[in-house]
């Protein structure tokens, strides 16, 4: 079935946002994935249609009632399908990650506002809380548009180029391990500037070697996590079998 991503938002009208615009946006219009949004003031009661109030304990801000939330979630969430709540204090998103969500059917994303919401309603539905990085946003909108971008291009069928979503950066043969080598394209010299020699001769094998050397020489020197992850793993794991076979 077609991978959905369902969202719960106080801001339906940021969705599909920028992901209209390109890859996904293509995607969406072909049917490659779906998407679900819903209003999480539809699920408010009263005169007022309050989704948020104020904080036990006090202090300044509002945070989303759980009665709302939970309805929201009960009405939209599916069985067997991850729930995600995006929060700076979350597991933070890698490419593994987003590979697992991508092997999946679907998912659910809940987009906080105010303060929060309510933890009981975190607990109650076993929300996974994710990070896309180290910094408050203003709601989790944005970053529920990050991961389901990050996702969608995995996806069957999205990419134009079947190869370029593996080849990159964060491909399966890596996983999740090394950064990109430097890319060039024509003018073969420009400004006073030449393409390395090697990418011109056209030895495959050559290209090959030098692009990953490339990729270990940056990774190295501006992620040392990252290169100390692909040290141990690329020790404890046979460079063999088919998640290799483009080596
Ligand atoms: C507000 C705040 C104010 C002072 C000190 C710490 C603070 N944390 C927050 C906060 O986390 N507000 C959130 C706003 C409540 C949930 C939705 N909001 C949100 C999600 N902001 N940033 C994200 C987010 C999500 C995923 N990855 C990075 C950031």
């Amino acid at each position: 079935m077609t991978w959905t991503a369902r969202v719960l938002t106080l801001f339906p009208a940021m969705f599909p946002g920028p992901l209209g615009a390109s890859l996904a946006g293509r995607a969406l219009e072909q049917g490659l994935w779906h998407l679900a949004v819903r209003d999480i003031r539809d699920f408010a009661e009263g005169r007022h249609r309050q989704v948020d109030d104020t904080p036990f304990g006090g202090g300044a801000g509002m945070v989303m009632r759980p009665d709302v939330v939970d309805r929201a979630l009960q009405a939209v969430a599916v069985e067997g399908e991850p729930a995600l709540y995006l929060t700076p204090r979350g597991r933070p998103l890698t490419q593994g990650l987003v590979r697992e969500l991508a092997a999946g059917s679907g998912l659910s994303l809940l987009c906080g506002r105010y303060e929060g919401v309510d933890e009981r309603v975190l607990e109650k539905h076993r929300l996974v809380e994710v990070s896309i990085g180290d910094y408050v946003l203003s709601g989790g909108e944005l970053a529920a548009l990050v991961l389901i971008d990050a996702v969608v291009r995995l996806l069957p069928g999205v990419m134009g180029n079947q190869a370029s979503s593996e080849e990159e950066s964060f491909g399966p043969g890596f996983d999740g391990l090394l950064l990109e080598h430097p890319h060039y394209t024509r003018p073969a010299l420009w400004e006073g500037r030449a393409v390395p020699e090697v990418l011109l001769q056209g030895n495959h094998a050559a290209i090959r070697r030098w692009r990953q050397a490339e990729a270990e020489r940056i990774t190295r020197e501006r992620r040392p996590d990252l290169w100390t992850g692909f040290c141990e793993k690329t020790r404890s794991t046979p460079r063999t079998g088919k998640s290799r076979a483009q080596d």
